[in-house]
């Protein structure tokens, strides 16, 4: 059977608060629109390929508790909902656009929280009351194969944010917060903890690339007080947090992982890679594409006869321009591919242009000093 593939990732759905990253409801709801004639010729897959949902940097109830347990994540996503309403009610379209259409989201991230079976069950409720239309709404965990397509967000091809699948949601936490809750990697809690108080004051700081660039520009006072307070960070919860909550698993913070991380933090290496595991996955397994996001960057490429896709992103995402001294806004994509149980027959990378405004470094600079710094 014929069928379409459209694959969004890292849409970043937020609470519509200052963390929120996503922005372009309309150019991204219109987009998924355009392909829904589509369905009159065949079954159309809606593949949200992970980071759908920030619910990292969503606030509970204004602030950020490190242990998520279902009833947080269930609180969430009332409120990314009325955020972002349009996105919902898209949805509820997408299923009918054909008797087999589905939608697929795959964990990412910033949305482990769909391991949940109670905010699965919810996110159905919101898009579709009817129970045979719910039944063509799917949560597979972090990867889907089909037919020849191999879908993945790409975290779990990274070392710093990948997961044991089978253990992400903590069981025996009775001692701790009396629920289950989601056993997230060291990196999400320290976001929690330390990097969410410098984003709520300057929520452009990581829509800006390249990252270790622009950090470079800033006035030196803020530049200090991010470098300087992640260093403090790294060495106060290696060496004295993690042993005041030894019997918190969300607090571990091992020798390897430490290295790691000061390793990147001396490097100044803050962009994320995934491309070489990607590529030997491909390379090990049968499947003719691996599509995964992940990394922001928007990419299509060929590998010995078979697909690289990166489907970017959607995030308020923008790129320096250094000889024009401004920050244009990156283009948004996602992927279209035409194909059956045996081959591909069209596999495309469709980009759309931002409608966002750019910004020049000046007002960056401008906008930075004015942030209130306290001691760390
Ligand atoms: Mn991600």
């Amino acid at each position: 059977m014929q069928k379409l593939t459209l694959i969004f990732s890292d849409t970043e759905f937020g609470e519509g608060n200052a963390t929120d990253d996503f922005v372009e409801d309309e150019l991204l709801i219109e987009t998924i629109s355009k392909n829904f004639h589509y369905g009159k010729e065949y079954p159309i897959d809606f593949i949200f390929n992970g980071d759908t949902f920030d619910f990292l940097k969503a606030p509970y109830k204004g602030k950020y508790p490190r242990h998520i347990t279902e009833k947080i994540s269930l609180w969430k996503i009332e409120e990314i909902r009325k955020a972002h309403p349009l996105f919902f009610t898209t949805l509820t379209e997408c299923l009918k656009t054909n008797k087999q259409s589905r939608i697929i989201f795959i964990h990412g991230n910033h949305d482990f929280d769909l391991e949940f079976e109670g905010l699965q069950k919810r996110l159905k409720e919101i898009i579709t009351k009817d129970k045979e239309e719910q039944k063509r709404i799917l949560f597979p965990g972090f990867e889907f194969t089909d037919g020849q397509i191999h879908i993945e967000h790409g975290s779990q091809l990274d070392e710093f944010f990948k997961v044991e699948p089978d253990k992400l949601v903590y069981n025996s936490p009775n001692q701790i917060v009396g629920e289950p809750f989601l056993l997230s990697p060291w990196g999400y809690n320290a976001i929690y903890e330390h990097y969410i108080a410098i984003k709520e004051k300057f929520p452009l700081i990581e829509r800006l690339n390249p990252r270790a660039r622009t950090i470079e520009l800033l006035p030196f006072k803020l530049k200090r007080k991010i470098l300087g307070g992640t260093l403090w960070y790294l060495l106060k919860v290696f060496f004295w947090t993690q042993w005041k909550h030894k019997e918190d698993p969300l607090y571990h913070f091992t020798l390897p992982e430490f290295k790691k991380y000061m390793y990147n933090f001396f490097k100044g290496e803050y962009e994320i890679k995934v491309d070489r595991h990607a590529k030997r996955k491909l390379k090990r397994n049968n499947f003719k594409a691996i599509c995964f996001g992940h990394t922001h960057r928007p990419r299509l490429w060929k590998i010995k006869g078979k697909w690289m896709l990166n489907t970017g992103n959607w995030r308020d995402e923008y790129q320096l321009n250094e000889k024009e001294k401004m920050y244009y806004p990156k283009v948004k994509s996602y992927a279209y591919i035409l194909h059956d149980e045996k081959e591909i027959q069209k596999i495309e990378l469709k980009k759309i242009k931002s409608k966002q405004k750019a910004i020049s470094i000046k007002e960056i600079k401008d906008y930075a000093r004015k942030i209130p710094l306290v001691p760390n």
